[in-house]
């Protein structure tokens, strides 16, 4: 624990200890928050997926087991583990497995692939890495003999369902074989601390390699009884997570965490497309959910053509990237429920519009912070803040906003003030009643819809092409997706490179599809801001411009 409390920034004690007193910071974890919810609620309905119906105490009972299992296994307090796992009930036994022995799951998305976990596991120095075996055509274990051949420090692969013979490696274990481990005695279990950090989050990310975010018991907790608050969640929710669960917004916002929370049922569902979820909602009662924009798109238009059943839906959440006023404006007459606009991240923030907001609020604001506890400036470029209403970056500190990254101190000089304010590179402007309009971005990212990609990262892998002189990767603005990538590329003398050559190139790297630029052009020379850095604002101009048929 020691050394990893110095891998990770924490509040400064003064602080801390007026968060505590305040009552914020309740001194509860995840593994006693189950614990207690097993004992009120037993055989309550905790998690829906697929045939499978777990209640509280069943919850419980089996990420016990597994508990006892990875501590047979070598695997105790402190310890990372990388979790890649879809949308199964097995993501919520491993993980409350992992807080109950206190090793940290560390998140990944189920897209990743080989680029991305072989880091994870490498920067985190992970024990295990936790996978479905089969999921939407996808052989996870394939991906794990590849990572295990990169990673030497990686001990176990353990598998939600079959193993499978063909990869021979002794390092597989599946859930259930790990299960069984367990003596038939209760181990001594650990004893956990509300202060420490509970897991690793992902950070959408802006620099070559990506950052993890330590988030405590503590923190997370409390932003998940705020959000709870805030959007009305009790024992009698059903909430359905359409988005992958391991994401920060239905994870916390307040997703499955807050609805395990309040003693309310968490549906998962196996993809977010209107065939899987509308069916779903009809089925299980769900009451709230959350989508990205694009999504929402997808199933107004679904819901125009279909005429499903959604009476049970009350509250659908839109969040992860800017909703459109327009598309905003039609939720309410499409799907029969209200919206709530939220704009969050990983780091910590979370801004919520409120159940009670006018339409007008709701439909043209991202909302405000859900805390009077959060701190919030507006600034410019010289970090001065700025006049009411002026668009400026968004800086933030407070009870559940994190203090610095995991292991990256000279990042976190530059990415936090010296006064602890996170710098999001989110350009905001607040109204008088402090509700938030998001207006651009500073940060050096495309966020494609709600996944977040960042230029330095693929800009990186794109230089490692022996015809690729230089790269810059730019959002370019899409109808659908609310942006996606282009990637500008200077070839090097008497050396040629297609498009289509260089997304194999990358795919072949294991880089996730998502991170694949949509768009390849090829040019001679980059705009160069006056100090002579790549202008990425002159390259999105460009791209505008083309859109809007100027060029
Ligand atoms: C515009 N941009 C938004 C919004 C996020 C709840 C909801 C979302 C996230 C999330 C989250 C936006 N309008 N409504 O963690 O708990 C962009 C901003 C922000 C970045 C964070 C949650 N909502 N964004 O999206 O860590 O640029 O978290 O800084 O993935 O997404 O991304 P992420």
């Amino acid at each position: 624990w020691a050394q990893l409390m110095r891998d990770c920034p924490s509040w400064p004690d003064d602080m801390a200890a007026a968060y505590r007193a305040a009552g914020l910071w309740e001194g509860l974890t995840f593994g006693e928050m189950l614990a207690d919810r097993a004992a009120r609620y037993g055989d309550k309905t905790a998690i829906v997926a697929g045939e499978t119906r777990l209640g509280y105490a069943a919850l419980h009972e089996r990420a016990g087991k597994l508990a006892a299992g990875l501590l047979q296994l070598g695997v105790g307090p402190a310890d990372r583990v990388v979790v890649q796992m879809t949308n199964r009930h097995e993501f919520f036994t491993v993980v409350f497995a992992l807080f109950r022995i206190g090793a940290l799951p560390v998140f990944a998305l189920p897209l990743h692939r080989l680029s991305e976990i072989a880091y994870l596991c490498e920067f985190s120095e992970a024990k295990a890495y936790v996978i479905p075996d089969v999921d939407a055509g996808f052989d996870y274990r394939a991906l794990a003999a590849d990572v295990l051949e990169r990673v030497p420090g990686l001990r176990h692969v353990l598998v939600a369902g079959e193993t499978g013979g063909e990869t021979g490696s002794s390092a597989f274990l599946s859930l259930e074989r790990l299960a069984a481990l367990a003596g038939p005695e209760e181990p001594a279990w650990p004893r956990g601390e509300a202060g420490r950090v509970a897991f690793l989050q992902l950070s959408g990310g802006s620099t070559g390699l990506p950052k993890l975010i330590p988030r405590t018991h503590d923190d997370y907790m409390y932003s998940v009884r705020r959000s709870n608050e805030i959007c009305g969640i009790t024992e009698q929710s059903i909430y359905m997570a359409a988005l992958p669960v391991a994401h920060n917004f239905p994870l916390s916002s307040p997703g499955a965490l807050g609805t395990l929370y309040a003693g309310g049922t968490v549906v998962l569902a196996a993809a977010p497309s209107p065939d899987e979820a509308f069916p779903l909602i009809a089925k299980e009662r769900v009451t709230v959910t959350a989508l990205v924009p694009p999504l929402a798109l997808v199933w107004m238009e679904a819901a125009a053509l279909r005429r499903p059943d959604l009476s049970s839906l009350r509250l659908l959440q839109v969040g992860g990237a800017k909703f459109s006023a327009e598309a905003a404006g039609r939720v309410r007459q499409t799907l029969g429920c209200r919206l709530q606009q939220v704009y969050g991240m990983a780091e910590g923030l979370v801004n919520y519009t409120r159940l009670d907001d006018d339409d007008e609020i709701v439909v043209n604001t991202q909302g405000r912070p859900m805390s009077d506890w959060d701190e919030i400036r507006i600034v410019d470029e010289d970090d001065a803040e700025l006049a009411p209403g002026e668009v400026g970056e968004l800086l933030t500190r407070g009870p559940y906003t994190i203090r610095g990254y995991y292991r990256a101190e000279a990042h976190n000089a530059k990415a936090f003030t010296a006064d602890g304010f996170y710098r999001t590179g989110d350009l905001v402007k607040a109204d008088a009643q402090g509700y938030l309009v998001v207006d651009g971005r500073a940060k050096d990212q495309i966020n494609r819809g709600g996944d977040k990609i960042a230029a330095e990262e693929v800009e990186n892998h794109l230089l490692a092409h022996p015809a690729v002189f230089d790269a810059a990767l730019a959002a370019m603005p899409d109808a659908f997706l609310g942006e996606r990538a282009c990637a500008f590329i200077i070839l090097r003398e008497d050396r040629k490179a297609t498009g289509p050559e260089l997304r194999a190139f990358l795919r072949e790297r294991g880089l996730s599809a998502y991170k694949i630029p949509d768009r390849f052009a090829f040019t001679d020379a980059f705009p160069q801001t006056n100090v002579g850095k790549v202008s990425k604002k002159a390259l999105r101009e460009r791209l505008m411009a083309e859109v809007s048929g100027s060029v």
